[in-house]
């Protein structure tokens, strides 16, 4: 499939979890409790304006008092003290389905990676100096994968796909090549419900990691480590108890470790950030404020 893999910056933060199975909203602007506004869900993490804060971006109905409208797609831009700006409108009618964020071509600027729920198109939007994205260019149809993540697994400075399966049982992966396309799928991992996975160098060497949560086992996050012999490591416990929604990796406080961010289940209290020490180990979480 076509792709235009070249370096990835940094260990930058790439993607995450669930779009939008959110509940239709009634009131537009009361926030939930987790901060985030009726109908807005976060796609995917990023540093979307490169000051070294992951961000997030978030979908929204664009109408929330009519059951079926598009959504929009907005960014809310990540501070160093933890805590996320009000959503700035980035992209009209988003559509819904799985989205990812990293640098993919290698130009400093956080790009999309988007497949349509509909017609299981994979598309990149680039990234422009202007913070704009260019339009979506498709990258190959027919991609029955979901839980889509982008980061540089293998080490070798270019872009690789990891996504799961739609039996919802192994995470498969796509090489990004010199040409600037993409070879795979290559089964790396099976054996867990890989839900709630995000892409960031969890533990500091230099390559993107994979984190997974599986939902039906509930209280464990995982780390696999991407290593530079083209797969993603065993999976390995790293946090214990951890039993939250919309987990995502990357550098939320800008200190140049990664973090983790997490929604408590069904959104019933504030997004929650483990500090990473950048070896693999967090802090206690600590609260996170959201701008309504
Ligand atoms: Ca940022
Ligand atoms: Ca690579
Ligand atoms: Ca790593
Ligand atoms: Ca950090």
């Amino acid at each position: 499939m076509a792709w235009t893999a070249r370096l990835l910056t940094t260990g930058a933060a790439a993607a995450a979890v669930a779009l939008a199975n959110a509940v239709p909203a009634q009131a537009a602007e009361s926030p939930q409790r987790d901060g985030l506004l009726d109908s807005e869900s976060i796609g995917a993490v990023g540093d979307y304006d490169g000051d070294g804060v992951t961000d997030l971006f978030t979908t929204r109905m664009s109408n929330p008092d009519v059951m079926v409208s598009p959504y929009n797609l907005s960014v809310r831009k990540g501070r160093k003290d933890g805590s996320f700006g009000s959503p700035e409108l980035l992209i009209r009618n988003w559509g819904t389905g799985w989205t990812a964020a990293a640098d993919v071509n290698g130009d400093g600027r956080v790009d999309l990676l988007f497949r349509e729920t509909d017609t299981s198109d994979l598309y990149l939007l680039p990234g422009q100096k202007d913070g704009s994205f260019g339009a979506k260019r498709l990258i190959t149809g027919g991609f029955d994968y979901n839980h889509i993540q982008v980061g540089d697994f293998n080490g070798d400075g270019k872009a690789d796909v990891v996504a799961m399966d739609n039996s919802w049982s192994a995470l498969y992966m796509w090489t990004g090549r010199a040409d600037g396309t993409l070879s795979g799928p290559t089964k790396v991992a099976e054996g867990l419900l890989f839900t709630g996975t995000s892409a960031s160098d969890v533990n500091g060497d230099g390559v993107t990691d994979l984190i997974a949560h599986d939902a039906h086992r509930g209280d464990e996050l995982f780390l696999l480590a991407g290593n530079k012999n083209g797969g993603l490591d065993t999976p390995k416990v790293l946090l214990n108890n951890f039993s939250y929604q919309s987990t995502m990796a990357g550098d939320f406080n800008g200190d140049g470790k990664a973090d983790i961010l997490a929604t408590p289940l069904w959104r019933s209290g504030p997004m929650l950030l483990w500090k990473g020490n950048g070896d693999g180990t967090f802090s206690e979480p600590s609260q996170v404020t959201v701008d309504s």
